[in-house]
């Protein structure tokens, strides 16, 4: 196994225990550089150092506070550690923080760690031993159980190259993370450096970041450049996951970010206002946690408010495990997979955390057992399985590769293997390359459309068909992109026929009685040998002894096949008659390169009346264009003109 170059060690433990002075002891660096912290002797926000081992291992150290009141800082701190250095005081012993600290990098999945028996100077040997007993069971049953505990006194000196020899051996283990995934990086820190501007620092959790890269700091939608990179101290060109890099940004101001912000390159994560999660909360939780109750919720370097809406009970017991739904108060980013924390809102004590399952949960009727079903689905399904589940959800609108993207726990190419994976086994159907519909949907679609257009037939018996806006909206308004692909695939399946916006079923057709066909042919005769000056509907369809207007289905159908053609509102035209108008006009306009009203009544020998709307039909046709009161051929007219 290749020993990763880089592992990040987060201190955790009670006030006062000798984290800070530990961290200094091992590196050199004292990491409370605030007047303040300097001042009160206690450590207020992280801080940072490391360590370079012969080997090329760096261990980077975050320093957290033990304060009581700082808990929110030490939360940020932890978010990205590899290793957690929980540092107990030999004569005080496990203390309120040392519990909430280990609880908390529990929570965090913090994978393992060690523990430093900080002050044996000031505790006889027995009475450590005692304490080590103590340590003991109070690590059973967590990732710390069994690990080193290793006593120390910067006094003396005495345990530190112990120390340092089991941290280097425990980094040794460390696996590297995921470099195919979005490169996030979750702020820690934000400051200015005179001659170079914005500043900020974080651990990048997967991913690499390189010069000039463009990126986003999410959730403010702040656009800026990676004008320069340095790891532990040094410039580099481009930096890897699970390094703690600061990344020196161009265009955006100081002021405008703040710790808990997330850089990421542009447009590469999405922001949420709602999360679901799974959520446990903890054994030794002060009181049941009831749905809408309000706590803090920390993911990566942010925290929020929020509220808790439970799946399927009224209220989580301590040590229960169920699923949860936060409506958060402020925008987060974050991904499905990463761990996040709450602390009731008062007394500000941590209780409890999960894992984000969904960060774009669809919308379910509550009670149904459906979301609760889905969140399973979501925490222990295959990847495959997975995607499909949230495509599903989507139904006949589908999602978008970029929007899956954000909401899935594995990189972009894996998902887009997944999508393909999907596609030949039929699960999925692709709109584009970059939007899926799930196989089910368009399937319910499909059978949805052929249902209304066989219901249409069988109400309109004579007429054409549906027209395809009306089809589309009456199918739930599906997607436009999706109804044109599912339009086409049952049109080249010969199953339904598209005409002039009409859709209709290839099996319908018209079936006249002999009393209406009689109807039909009279109305079709009547309007061609009125040639340019036709009757309207309702006066027609009375020489046949019909009552009705344009609207009537009779003469519906000849308008649906294309017989009669409508120019302006109750004035319509036989197809062949308004042929040869316009070719008359079409001729004249060649010899006389103009027409206007008088020579059309004089061309076809007929009233304004018929005169005014064909010409505006033929602009509308863009046969002819107007200019002033006379018309010309719209192929006549220069460009600019
Ligand atoms: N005698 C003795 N004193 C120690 C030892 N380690 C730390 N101290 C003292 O304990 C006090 C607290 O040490 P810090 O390192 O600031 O403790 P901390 O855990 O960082 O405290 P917070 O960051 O505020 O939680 C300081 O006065 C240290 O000098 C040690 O090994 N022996
Ligand atoms: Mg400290």
């Amino acid at each position: 196994m290749t020993v990763p170059k880089h592992v990040v060690v987060g201190t955790a433990g009670h006030i006062d225990h000798g984290k800070t002075s530990l961290v200094k002891a091992l590196t050199g660096t004292d990491t409370d550089r605030l007047p303040e912290e300097k001042a009160r002797g206690i450590t207020i926000d992280l801080g940072f150092a490391f360590l370079e081992e012969p080997d090329g291992l760096t261990i980077e150290i975050v320093d957290v506070p033990g304060h009581e009141r700082f808990v929110k800082n030490m939360l940020a701190g932890v978010g990205g550690i590899d290793l957690a250095l929980l540092v107990i005081a030999a004569d005080e012993g496990v203390m309120p923080q040392t519990r909430e600290h280990l609880a908390i990098c529990q929570l965090l999945r913090i994978k393992s760690g060690m523990v430093a028996l900080t002050k044996t100077d000031l505790a006889e040997a027995d009475w450590i031993e005692l304490v080590k007993d103590d340590v003991t069971r109070l690590l059973d049953g967590t990732f710390l159980a069994g690990c080193p505990i290793v006593p120390v006194s910067v006094k003396t000196g005495q345990g530190l190259p112990e120390l340092r020899q089991t941290l280097a051996r425990l980094a040794a283990g460390v696996s590297g993370r995921a470099t195919d995934q979005t490169a996030r990086l979750p702020i820690d820190r934000v400051f200015t450096i005179k001659g170079f501007g914005t500043v900020v620092t974080g651990t990048l959790m997967a991913g690499h970041l390189a010069v000039d890269d463009k990126v986003e700091i999410f959730p403010r939608g702040i656009q800026a450049k990676v004008r320069g990179l340095q790891v532990h101290g040094h410039a580099v060109s481009s930096a890897q996951a699970g390094q703690r890099t600061a990344v020196n940004l161009q265009g955006v101001e100081r002021s405008a970010i703040e710790r808990g912000d997330v850089l990421a390159p542009a447009a590469g994560l999405v922001t949420t206002l709602l999360v679901d999660a799974t959520l446990e909360l903890l054994a030794d939780a002060p009181r049941p946690l009831k749905a809408r109750d309000r706590v803090r919720f920390h993911v990566g370097t942010q925290e929020v408010m929020a509220r808790v809406l439970l799946v399927d009970r009224l209220e989580v017991t301590q040590g229960d495990v169920t699923y949860g739904r936060f409506r958060l108060e402020a925008p987060v980013t974050a991904l499905p997979g990463d761990r996040y924390v709450i602390r009731s809102y008062s007394p500000i004590i941590t209780i409890g955390g999960g894992t984000l399952l969904d960060i774009a949960p669809p919308r379910f009727k509550r009670k149904s057992g459906a979301l609760a079903d889905h969140l399973k689905l979501l925490e222990t399904a295959s990847a495959p399985k997975v995607v499909e589940e949230h495509l599903r959800q989507a139904g006949a609108a589908g999602l978008r590769a970029a929007d899956l993207r954000a909401r899935v726990p594995f990189g972009p190419e894996r998902l887009r293997s997944l999508l393909d994976e999907l596609q030949q086994a039929q699960a999925i159907t692709a709109v584009d390359r970059e939007w899926y519909v799930h196989r089910e949907a368009s399937d319910r679609l499909r059978s949805q459309a052929l249902a209304l257009l066989e219901a249409f037939h069988v109400q309109y018996p004579l007429r054409g068909g549906i027209s395809r806006e009306e089809l589309r909206s009456r199918a739930g308004h599906a997607q436009e992109k999706v109804f044109t692909q599912l339009l086409a695939a049952l049109e080249s399946g010969g199953v339904v026929r598209s005409e002039r916006d009409q859709v209709r079923l290839t099996s319908h057709t018209i079936r006249l009685t002999p009393e209406q066909q009689r109807v039909v042919d009279g109305l079709e005769a009547e309007f061609r040998r009125a040639g340019a000056a036709p009757p309207g509907p309702e006066e027609a369809l009375g020489r046949l002894g019909v009552k009705g207007t344009e609207k009537h289905e009779l003469f519906q159908v000849l308008v649906s096949d294309g017989r009669l053609l409508r120019v302006k509102e109750s004035l319509f035209f036989h197809a062949a008659a308004l042929q040869d108008i316009r070719d008359k006009v079409v001729a004249h306009l060649r010899e006389r390169k103009e027409i206007g009203p008088t020579d059309v009544k004089d061309l076809l020998g007929v009233s304004r009346k018929y005169a005014i709307p064909l010409m505006e039909y033929f602009d509308s046709q863009r046969v002819t264009v107007r200019q002033g009161e006379r018309r010309v051929l719209v192929d006549k007219v220069k460009p600019g003109a």
